[in-house]
Order: C-alpha cells, then sequence, then structure tokens
C-alpha cells in the first residue's frame, strides 16, 4: 500500500455551492433557508488542518443505473428535469422551484408529473426545493459518499470521511423533503455490502426517515438511528421505538427517540445501546450519518449537547473495529460543522 492513503481521505467537490435555495417554511411563514453552503465550507476547512487527513476533490460521477437501484429511477429523472426547468425560467436568473401541489396517489402525480408545475411530484415537504444547479450537486454529493466506499473497497483505507451537501438521510425510495434528494448514506451502504452485512448509524438530531425506509426490508442492512422523539419533532411519521424492520428483517431496524432537552450524559448512555445493538449483529462495516444538529447551538432543534460529547461519540464508534464511511447530514450551527466534523474525524482516527 502506498504512503499516499495512509492518511483519511476526506472527499470533496466545490459544486455544491451552486445549489443555495434562498427560502424554507416555517409553518407557512418564510424564512432563510438553514441549509447553506457555508456548512460545508467550514468543515472542510476544519477537516484540512487535521494532520492525518488528506483532501480529494472528487469529480467522477456515480452511473445513474447505480443510483436507481436505491431510487425510484422516475424521482431521478424529475429532479433532472425540474432542474432543466429552473434553468428556462424566466425573471431572476437563480430560480427555485417549490413543490405547489402534492400528489398523495398513483393518478395525481401521473397527472402532475406532466403538468407545467411538477416540483411536488415526490416531495413529502417544502424542504426540497429545485434550482438550476440542483441536481448536478445533488448528483456529484451523492458520489461523494460512493466514492468514500469505493476507496475502503479497494483496501486504501478503513476509515473515509464524505462533505455531503445537500444531505441525505430524509430521502427514500420515491420522496425527497428535509433538505435531502438522494441518501449518500443508502447509496455508500450499497456499495460496501461488497464486504458483507453492515450498519448505518444516524446521529442526526432528525430521524432518518429515508434510510429507514430504503432499508426496512432488507435484512443485509442494520439501520440504528437516534433522535429527537417524532412525537413532538420532525419528521413526526417515523422514528418510534416500535419501528423493527419488514417480515423480512424484523430486528434490523432499531430507533432511539429521545427528548427534546437531551443532554450528553443521557445522548451517550443511549448511543451505548445503540452501539450495543449494532455489535450483536456483527456488521463488517459501517455508515455513519453524521449530524451535527444535536448541539445546544443550533438554531433549529432541542437538545442540549455540548461539544465535548462528539469526541466520546467518535471513540465509541472506533471501539467497533470496523470500517466506516461517514457521511455528513446536518447541521445549522453553521460554524460548528466544522468545529463537531473535526472533533469527531479526529476521534474515530486516533
Ligand atoms: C438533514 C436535516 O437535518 N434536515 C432537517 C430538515 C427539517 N428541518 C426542520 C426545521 C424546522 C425548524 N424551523 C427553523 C426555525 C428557525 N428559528
Ligand atoms: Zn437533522
Amino acid at each position: 500500500m502506498s504512503t499516499f492513503f495512509q492518511k483519511v481521505p476526506v472527499l470533496y467537490n466545490p459544486i455544491h455551492k451552486k445549489h443555495h435555495p434562498r427560502y424554507e417554511y416555517d409553518r407557512g411563514e418564510q424564512i432563510a433557508y438553514q441549509e447553506v453552503p457555508r456548512r460545508i465550507e467550514s468543515a472542510l476547512e476544519a477537516l484540512s488542518t487535521l494532520p492525518f487527513v488528506d483532501i480529494f476533490q472528487n469529480d467522477k460521477l456515480v452511473p445513474i443505473d447505480f443510483l436507481c437501484e436505491q431510487h425510484d429511477s422516475a424521482m431521478i429523472a424529475h429532479i433532472q428535469k425540474i432542474s432543466r426547468e429552473a434553468a428556462r425560467t424566466p425573471g431572476e436568473k437563480d430560480t427555485y422551484l417549490y413543490p405547489w401541489i402534492y400528489p398523495l396517489n398513483a393518478r395525481m402525480r401521473e397527472k402532475l408529473l406532466d403538468s407545467p408545475d411538477a416540483a411536488g411530484c415526490f416531495a413529502f415537504d417544502l424542504y426540497a426545493p429545485i434550482g438550476q444547479h440542483t441536481w448536478e450537486a445533488v448528483w456529484q454529493s451523492a458520489s461523494l459518499a460512493v466514492q468514500s466506499a469505493e476507496m475502503i473497497l479497494e483496501g486504501q483505507t478503513r476509515l473515509a470521511y464524505a462533505l455531503c451537501r445537500p444531505p441525505g438521510h430524509h430521502a427514500g425510495v420515491r420522496m425527497m423533503g428535509g433538505y435531502c434528494y438522494l441518501n449518500n448514506a443508502a447509496l455508500a451502504a450499497q456499495k460496501l455490502l461488497t464486504l458483507g452485512r453492515g450498519a448505518i448509524l444516524d446521529i442526526d438530531y432528525h430521524h432518518g426517515n429515508g434510510t429507514q425506509e430504503i432499508f426496512w426490508d432488507r435484512s443485509e442492512v442494520m439501520f440504528v438511528s437516534l433522535h429527537a422523539d417524532p412525537s413532538d419533532e420532525y419528521p413526526f411519521f417515523s422514528g418510534f421505538d416500535d419501528e423493527l424492520g419488514g417480515p423480512q428483517a424484523v430486528g434490523t431496524n432499531q430507533n432511539f427517540p429521545l427528548p427534546k432537552g437531551c443532554d450528553d450524559r443521557l445522548y451517550l448512555n443511549t448511543l451505548a445501546k445503540a452501539i450495543e445493538k449494532i455489535n450483536q449483529y456483527q456488521p463488517h462495516w459501517l455508515v455513519l450519518s453524521a449530524g451535527f444538529d444535536t448541539i445546544s447551538e443550533d438554531p433549529s432543534t432541542f437538545f442540549e449537547l455540548t461539544p465535548a460529547a462528539f469526541p466520546k461519540i467518535g471513540e465509541m464508534i472506533r471501539a467497533l473495529d470496523i470500517p466506516v464511511v461517514v457521511v455528513h447530514e446536518g447541521g445549522y450551527a453553521v460554524e460548528q460543522n466544522g468545529i463537531l466534523s473535526a472533533a469527531l474525524l479526529n476521534s474515530l482516527y486516533t
């Protein structure tokens, strides 16, 4: 093995900056879009200062066919089509098309897909608008996760970090929302299945409903998530502790809902239980859906974690002693993305 790869690869591509919607809607009120480019630039800067890190600008794009193994091809075609449509929209040059009509059954969708206002097809909320550069950003974001997995398959490293933006864990087989379009973690996991069974651990504040859906009835991937209790937090419809997997995969889905106000102590005690579940499953690899919106400073969430929790989270995951792909998810206290991702990666490595 070349000395080149003894460092930890951090995969990045600047195309994400071209995807920057201006607005989101907080119970109908227009506010600034929270999922901003600076989040990933902050993480890039902080990770660059770690002595064991090599930044790779990845330009490879994963084949569309590979994306279609986890996502409905109609949704992939839809994101591409609406991006092209946004580019052609007259008026302001950087238009984002937002859901208007939500089709709730197949017939509604079929008709709406052919309409001039199809942006709501596949959307479950208003958080995933599509602009002229959204498709290229989304495709590259997914590609960063898959290429990170590929580096592990090639034996170049046992730890890699994908600086994905847009994030992915709310995106399902045929649904988008929560700033997510394609499920980066699920796509990395699909690649890693070459090594045998594996686990996805999701530490974002919000339940990874998309990832859960994709692996719901697949026993070869265990999905374990710690998140705010969906009975009073987004996404509200999934993330309850009785969601254990489909008939072919009972027990390979494990949710750990936590109350608002959750502190380091409760969080780390719960993480120990989650990691015990993963250990019992005996996975050959782990994808970590790394969200940083659990921190007390986060403007849109209600946990009370301190930065000191993150090195502990990393140590506990490192003890699994399996290859890890870290996939960047949420985190809206913008500069905390740098501080916390560096603390996490440092503890996963050291
Ligand atoms: C990937 C990810 O973390 N997605 C989260 C999407 C849901 N965000 C909902 C935020 C609602 C809170 N409104 C912001 C209030 C600003 N003070
Ligand atoms: Zn989140």
